[in-house]
């Protein structure tokens, strides 16, 4: 498969998905309403929308909704968790997705609220975008809190933080925040999409181990790209892990392992996506993709 040409209709239409359910920026208070776009639109890879669109279109015959706008409140709470990272009281950076921080850009206030306005928004969408189909609302915003809320993202946060700065964090500890901060929200966009798509219970529940597994790849490529790429090559500050003393597969195994354990969640979620409908050939090739860049 072309991967990058399969990808962009993808990405074409998270970003006409972006564009069109965001606040326009001239909403008062423009202010906090271009901070929300600014941040948006500054450049992400949107790999949770697309995995979410793609695992939605494995459905068969009629979808139970539109996953454009799930898409799209996968997006926000992943960029509202950014900003908020980024803020001087929790990694306190400069730079991301190759631009300043919202803190930086903005005020630290602004940045704040735009976090706070992206997260509150993406519940109204699924309020408002499926309130015909209310079983799939529901669903969808049940999905997105667990995996947004205290025991995952939020949890996951939390737990890196504790763990910064510590002589050796436990394999258990790493496990922990990575299942939780990275893992959870790309297992729930493949779980949305396939709500989205009406798939039955048991594709669920593959696209939900697929995810675990993707995840953990995403994270140990992350931390292996931290010490093996330069800033302007990855868009945010390079090495910030190292120095911040962060617990990270790198650092409690090592660049040859972390490679290691990269390959293996990788190969196990394309295992998992082939026992979905038609084999899901982009959804494996998402994962073969990622796995390439960690090399
Ligand atoms: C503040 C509640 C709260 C959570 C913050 C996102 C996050 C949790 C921390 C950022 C640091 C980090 C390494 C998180 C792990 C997940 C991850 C690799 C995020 C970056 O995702 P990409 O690479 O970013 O998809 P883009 O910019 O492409 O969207």
């Amino acid at each position: 498969m072309d991967f990058p040409a399969a990808f962009k209709p993808y990405l074409r239409r998270v970003e006409a998905g972006l564009d069109r359910l965001l606040p326009d920026a001239a909403t008062p208070p423009g202010r906090l309403h271009a901070a929300m776009r600014y941040s948006i639109s500054a450049g992400g890879k949107r790999i949770r929308p697309v995995l979410l669109l793609a695992a939605a279109n494995l459905g068969k015959g009629k979808p139970a909704g539109d996953p454009i706008a799930a898409a799209v409140a996968v997006e926000c709470i992943h960029t509202y968790s950014l900003i908020h990272d980024d803020l001087p009281c929790m990694d306190d950076d400069d730079l991301r997705r190759g631009k300043p921080t919202a803190h930086r850009a903005f005020d630290e206030a602004t940045a704040l609220l735009a976090g706070d306005a992206l997260l509150t928004h993406a519940f109204a969408l699924l309020a408002t975008r499926y309130s015909r189909k209310p079983a799939l609302a529901t669903a969808l915003a049940a999905e997105l809190a667990e995996a947004a809320g205290s025991r995952r993202l939020i949890g996951g946060q939390m737990a890196d933080l504790l763990a910064e700065g510590e002589k050796v964090a436990s394999a258990d500890a790493i496990d922990f925040i990575h299942l939780n901060k990275t893992a959870a929200m790309i297992e729930a966009s493949l779980v949305m999409g396939g709500l989205c798509g009406g798939l039955d219970r048991r594709a669920i529940s593959t696209l939900r181990a697929a995810g675990r597994s993707l995840g953990l790849a995403f994270q140990a490529v992350d931390d292996i790209l931290d010490v093996t790429v330069d800033t302007a090559r990855l868009g945010k500050t390079a090495g910030k892990d190292v120095k911040a003393g962060k617990a990270t597969f790198v650092s409690l195994y090592g660049l040859e392992k972390a490679r290691k354990l990269a390959a293996g969640h990788s190969a196990a979620a394309v295992r998992r996506f082939r026992k979905l409908p038609g084999g899901a050939p982009f959804l494996v090739a998402v994962a073969e993709a990622l796995a390439g860049r960690g090399n």
